[in-house]
């Protein structure tokens, strides 16, 4: 396993609290507190976005409720824990402890009246969430007013409740209709993830809905999604939610696969006009059992199931092949090297976090010089060099860096891919070349990123 930044920084900053005076101790440790957990994506959107279903395709477990109506209410944080059970915590600063249902799913009462719960921690024996902290939330701007809790809990509109809980990183659920308040949403858990960029991605669910479940179409959107929210996610990847949520929950059955195979066995009008419809997939007259149909459509919507009789009919047999050509289709594995992505980016943001808390102890206590060394030490270390690249990619990206436009490209090529550059000896040369001529500050920066991105790919370490 690698060192994750954040330990790297606690590490650091423990060396030197025999150096310190105690005030300035205490303070160093709250920023440290966090340190050993796991980094916490919080999963955010407008209401029925698909929100908790993500949580469950992520998790692998149906364990957060859905439902096509307003759902969830809760702030629920995934975390990793051997024993599962729910903690409440209430408003009051109460904590009490449930079980999960039979169906190991968030009980429907806490105990308490939902206005009273702050937020639950629902612990699982999922070795994905050792990596990381899932956290589900209510729509934002919903109706009944859960949203006011994600609000919070993002630190949107209260800075002290941000420090406590705020996410490392957000995933943002857009949806097909493309909304404009999603855009302002996002502008404000842009500052909630520190501001940058590269602490958000966005997710356009449902892409089943696109132009009837069209691959091009969907990517495009997203594509064009992506262009409008520069600045506020990184990228936009579309995804069959539900379909999603049905393979790594291992909803799909062989008896499910049964129904798929009958289903593009029958005639051709019958199949085309089955296919056509949500309501005629159902009711038609046709001869595959009416309640398997409803329940393929349940588990995959209407497209999904559509698109599962398309694989029958191309040869797929039984749920485990079904079950990996809806995978592949669905855009998980994607969501997944994102997420891993993400994760790390959410780590190396809150070491440099860390660190912006502990200069401001350095600077701000009389006898904290040798706090403040460590600290200059810590920012050039490898772990926390991403950092670096992040902004010098987002200055060129935005134009900020005034460079030639072919030192742009090769710049963000060798940021994105260092091993694509054949003579990284040449290369570290020409960079500094850049650094001295361009005369243009972040230019300067920039060129002096790549060169040390280099120099690290050299050593081995990037
Ligand atoms: N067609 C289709 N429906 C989906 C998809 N993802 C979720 N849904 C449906 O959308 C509805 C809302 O899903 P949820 O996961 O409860 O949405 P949410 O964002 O958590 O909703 P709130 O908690 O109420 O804010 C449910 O009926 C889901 O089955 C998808 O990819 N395609
Ligand atoms: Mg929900």
């Amino acid at each position: 396993m690698t060192t994750s930044a954040s330990s790297v920084v606690a590490e650091g900053l423990a060396s030197v609290r025999p150096a310190l005076a105690p005030a300035s101790v205490e303070r160093l440790d709250q920023v440290c507190a966090r340190a050993a957990e796991p980094p916490t994506v919080a999963v955010a959107g407008r209401v029925s976005a698909g929100k908790s279903t993500l949580v469950n395709a992520v998790v692998g477990r149906r364990v957060a409720p859905t439902d096509a109506g307003e759902c969830t209410e809760i702030v629920a944080r995934f975390r990793f824990g051997r024993a599962e059970h729910v903690v409440v915590h209430g408003r009051d600063g109460t904590t009490s402890v449930r079980r999960l249902d039979d169906d190991g799913r968030i009980p429907a009462t806490l105990g308490m009246p939902v206005a009273e719960v702050d937020h639950i921690e629902v612990h699982l024996a999922n070795r994905r969430l050792r990596a990381v902290e899932i956290v589900d939330t209510p729509g934002v701007s919903s109706a009944s007013g859960a949203g006011d809790r994600t609000e919070r809990y993002l630190g949107i509109d209260d800075v002290s409740t941000a420090a406590v809980g705020r996410a490392d990183a957000v995933l943002y659920l857009l949806t097909h209709t493309g909304r404009t308040d999603e855009a302002t949403d996002l502008a404000s858990f842009g500052s909630a993830s520190g501001g940058r960029s590269d602490g958000a991605i966005g997710v356009l669910g449902k892409a089943d809905l696109v132009a009837g479940g069209d691959r091009a179409a969907a990517e495009d959107l997203a594509g064009r999604l992506a262009d409008r929210l520069q600045g506020s996610v990184r990228t936009v990847l579309p995804l069959w939610t539900l379909v999603a949520e049905a393979v790594s929950c291992g909803r799909l059955s062989e008896d499910d696969a049964r129904a798929v195979v009958a289903i593009s066995a029958v005639d051709t009008t019958t199949r085309e006009l089955l296919l056509a419809d949500a309501s005629l997939f159902v009711d038609l007259d046709a001869p595959v059992d009416r309640a398997a149909r409803q329940r393929l459509q349940d588990v995959l919507g209407h497209t999904g199931a559509a698109r599962a009789v398309g694989f029958a009919a191309d040869g797929a047999r039984g749920a485990a092949q079904l079950a990996d050509a809806l995978d592949a289709m669905s855009g998980r594995a994607e969501l997944d090297r994102a997420l891993v992505e993400l994760t790390e980016r959410a780590d190396v943001l809150r070491a440099a976090r860390m660190l912006a808390s502990a200069d401001a102890i350095a600077y701000g206590e009389p006898d904290a010089a040798p706090l403040r060394d460590v600290v200059e030490q810590l920012r050039v270390r490898p772990e926390l060099h991403v950092l670096d690249e992040t902004t010098a990619l987002d200055d060129l990206r935005s134009g900020r860096a005034r460079l030639q436009p072919e030192v742009v490209d090769r710049a963000v090529a060798t940021l994105v891919e260092p091993a694509s550059v054949p003579d990284i000896d040449a290369a570290i040369d020409q960079w500094r070349e850049v650094e001295v001529l361009c005369g243009d500050p972040v230019g300067e920066r920039v060129a002096r990123t790549v060169g040390r991105t280099l120099m690290l790919r050299r050593r081995g370490v990037r």
